[in-house]
């Protein structure tokens, strides 16, 4: 167990026993509330504390992101060696946010199951890999999830000539799946429920799950399904295989940050939020320049940093989103870049589409 989770682990103890002395809230003998300081000691490049992982980043001069490096159109190393995708861009857009520079940053590629710990330890700033946000994950790892970017589901995918067209055409199938992973823990969950009998064939990361399943050692393969889309690609022919209608779960992926630095947890809540924001405000990397030069409507101004110092509330520049939509764009440009019509996956927007247009995408205002 990292020192972090030990040290939250201990001061829920202490903080336990403190209401336990005090007999509850309404007790009539209650004692004065103490403040219980726990100092957390984080190794490698980060801080921990209020305020301190925006100072670390910025006295280093660049952010640490983690993300995956196998998963084309989210997160991977194209043929000149440099990271692309959709989780990618988030990256560069807090980079954007905080140096107006999209470019400061370091890529961690990170396996399912290194992830939590590269987090916990401070080896990476944020974590923005293709991760499902779930109350455990919430509550015990030390983390804190910020808002969805990527709305998904977990799925299967089988040889189109296999003759499977549902989970009950599994039983006594062999299913690839990678360790560490939502993706295993629903599998289980889901068979029991149904009665389906499978065995499940486990590897740590997705090359060698995809690469198993291409191999014939398993009969069907599970994850999420952008990862099952972003994956066919790179199997030899993609038209041979087919990812069944049935979806086993609900899996909202985006990024997450240590607990403990609550300024740090605002600016990447806010760096989703302001890509969502520039889609429903129509304010794209195209006409942000023209908008910012001519806008009189208030709640634009106070989005580009013309008036409000809303940047500065966060411990940034006021520009801070004006620097996001410029340099990497609003959500439906990061979307369309990495997974739109124009790309090899063609996923659409579906949940993932803005509320003005039916979808989840729904931002605070700023304000
Ligand atoms: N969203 C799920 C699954 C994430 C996941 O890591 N999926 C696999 C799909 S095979 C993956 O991306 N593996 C890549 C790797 O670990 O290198 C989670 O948060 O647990």
């Amino acid at each position: 167990m990292s020192k972090r989770v030990f040290y939250i682990l201990g001061l829920l103890l202490i903080l336990g026993a403190l209401l336990a002395a005090c007999g509850g809230q309404n007790s009539s003998n209650a004692q004065p509330v103490k403040t219980v300081v726990v100092t957390v000691e984080a190794k490698g490049n980060a801080a921990s504390g209020q305020g301190a992982t925006l100072k670390a980043v910025k006295d280093r001069g660049y952010l640490v992101c983690g993300v995956n490096a196998q998963l084309p159109g989210f997160g991977y190393v194209d043929k000149e060696g440099n990271y692309k995708g959709f989780d990618v861009d988030y990256c560069h857009a807090v980079a954007a946010a905080i140096f107006g520079d999209p470019s400061k940053v370091e890529f961690r590629p990170l396996t399912a199951k290194e992830r939590f710990t590269a987090l916990q330890t401070g080896e990476i700033d944020v974590l923005i890999r293709n991760t499902t946000w779930t109350l455990t994950r919430d509550t015990e790892l030390g983390t804190n999830f910020a808002p969805t970017t990527f709305y998904d589901g977990q799925g299967i995918m089988v040889r189109k000539d296999s003759g499977i067209k549902k989970l009950e055409d599994l039983d006594g199938a062999k299913i690839c799946v990678a360790t560490g992973t939502t993706t295993e823990l629903n599998l289980a969950d889901q068979m029991s429920a149904r009665g389906i009998k499978y065995t499940p064939v486990v590897f740590e990361t997705a090359d060698q799950v995809f690469g198993a399943y291409e191999e014939g050692r398993c009969d069907a393969v599970t994850s999420d399904k952008s990862a099952l889309v972003s994956r066919r690609v790179t199997l030899k022919n993609p038209a041979n295989h087919i990812i069944l209608d049935a979806t086993l779960s609900k899996e909202p992926l985006g990024p997450l940050v240590r607990q403990g630095d609550d300024q740090w947890f605002d600016i990447i809540k806010w760096v989703v939020f302001a890509t969502f924001t520039g889609e429903e405000m129509g304010i794209n990397s195209k006409n942000v320049d023209k908008i910012k030069a001519e806008t009189k409507d208030p709640n634009v101004r106070k989005f580009l940093g013309l008036e409000g110092e809303m940047g500065q509330k966060l411990g940034l520049s006021d520009d801070w989103a004006y620097n996001i939509i410029k340099y990497v764009g609003n959500y439906a440009e990061i979307y369309d870049r990495n997974l739109g019509p124009n790309t090899p996956f063609n996923l659409p927007r579906g949940l993932n589409a803005s509320w003005k247009d039916g979808g989840l995408l729904y931002a605070p205002p700023i304000r």
